[in-house]
């Protein structure tokens, strides 16, 4: 969802909550629910207008297997996530905790599990902070959708979805992120009365980041689906599959996202100051895809490597830094690193240019900036260069890729000042 709501700058407090958000940059979604038997996507009900009581049917079948979110969290963590996000309620209406706002839910029916308990305990035990989705949109709650003509309809489905909320953010110690969805079909923040919601969550949960799907901007944009970077200063997290679908799908092998195009992802969210969540659909049993597994345990071990180019503060890379013939940048104050993620491996030698030497005929739109040094930033190892207007020209640099995991390593360029284009 675009930031359709124009955000104003961000408060001192919201700075302070962020940190460790816009540090992290790299979280995953998880989308799992009745819907992941069937494996027809997480929208099967209302597409297939399925009645509400045969849908239920689905419930009592569902049977998780055990210890199914540990394996998740372990594989976050393996794959270099910081946090994760959760399902705890889709469009269904299926609550996968013990709700007191209905019998509809996971204690109470099919598994007779806690399964967002179950989850949060496997982010705390893998060191990872807690994000749990919640629903606004729902399917199965009898005024979800006359809610928008008939007034006491909608004030009864908004005293269930405030009791579900509290219920989410007071019976699971801190929680990091409430990542709302689905505003529809109410389409104002006064209509959900999102401003008295929102402040509820934030007494009970007083750092928490609030995502800008109830309607109101709160702490972050959530692009979806595409990488667009929200305005200079506002924190924005893209979210996205790695093979089209939310929930389990047995997709075939050529609909999943390779690994140079998830480290694409993750430079762009690191150049554009962002984060991105990206999604796994486990089966109905709770297990993970291998393809999922293999594509994110890579994605890991890369950035075991270069790490350092992906998390923590970065600036903005101006427009004219964003790519080359080689790669792709990001910036922190004085250094660049470029992620050499296009095209094939260019050494033994090969120019950067763009950058603006001080003294010498400048191209437009270089760098103004002289550059020190250049390393291979996973091994430190320096790299010879010649400074000629305009450019560098690496020399000495092995004839085949240095990068085995996802052909393209990256170089750190230290510059004698903040680069900037001029
Ligand atoms: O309708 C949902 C969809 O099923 C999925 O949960 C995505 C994830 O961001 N959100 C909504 C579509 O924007």
């Amino acid at each position: 969802m675009q930031d359709r709501i124009p955000a104003s700058p961000l408060t001192p407090a919201q700075k302070r909550r962020l940190k460790w958000f816009r540090d992290a940059r790299f979280g995953m979604f998880i989308h799992w629910g009745v819907y992941s038997q069937p494996a027809r996507g997480e929208w099967m009900m209302h597409r297939e207008g399925i009645p509400v009581a045969e849908y239920e049917g689905l419930v009592d079948t569902w049977q998780p297997g055990h210890d199914v979110a540990r394996n998740w969290a372990r594989l976050a963590r393996r794959a270099g996530m910081k946090y994760m996000v959760f399902t705890t309620k889709h469009h269904d209406g299926f609550c996968l905790w013990d709700t007191d706002m209905t019998d509809y839910n996971a204690v109470r029916r099919g598994p007779k599990r806690d399964l967002v308990g179950e989850y949060v305990e496997a982010c705390r035990a893998e060191g990872l902070r807690v994000g749990l989705y919640y629903s606004l949109r729902d399917w199965h709650h009898p005024d979800g959708s006359t809610c928008v003509t008939d007034e006491e309809g909608r004030r009864r489905f908004l005293d269930f979805t405030q009791g579900c909320v509290r219920e989410l953010m007071s019976r699971y110690g801190k929680i990091d992120i409430l990542w709302y969805d689905g505003p529809g079909p109410l389409s104002t923040p006064e209509a959900w009365e999102s401003e008295k919601m929102n402040g509820m969550v934030r007494d009970l949960q007083p750092g928490i980041l609030i995502n800008n799907r109830s309607l109101l901007p709160e702490d972050f944009g959530t692009p979806e689906g595409h990488l667009q970077a929200a305005p200079e200063g506002r924190a924005w997290e893209a979210c996205m599959t790695l093979n089209g679908s939310w929930c389990y799908a047995p997709t075939p092998p050529e609909d999943w996202l390779p690994v140079r195009q998830i480290l694409r992802m993750l430079n762009t969210v690191a150049a554009g100051d962002g984060n991105l969540l990206l999604n796994i659909g486990p089966r109905a049993d709770g297990s993970i895809p291998e393809i999922a597994v293999d594509r994110l345990e890579a994605v890991g071990e890369w950035l075991g490597k270069y790490g350092e180019a992906l998390y923590g503060p970065a600036d903005r890379v101006e427009k004219g830094l964003s790519w080359s013939n080689i790669g792709y940048w990001s910036l922190k104050g004085r250094t660049g690193y470029l992620w050499m993620l296009r095209g094939g491996w260019p050494g033994p030698t090969f120019g950067i240019g763009g950058l603006r030497v001080p003294g010498k005929r400048q191209p437009e739109g270089g760098l103004g900036a002289k550059v020190e040094r250049v390393t291979f930033l996973d091994t430190g190892k320096e790299i010879e260069f010649d400074s000629e207007p305009g450019r560098i020209v690496l020399k000495g640099l092995p004839k085949r890729c240095p990068d085995p995991i996802a052909h393209g390593p990256v170089l750190k360029i230290e510059f004698g000042n903040n680069p900037k284009r001029q």
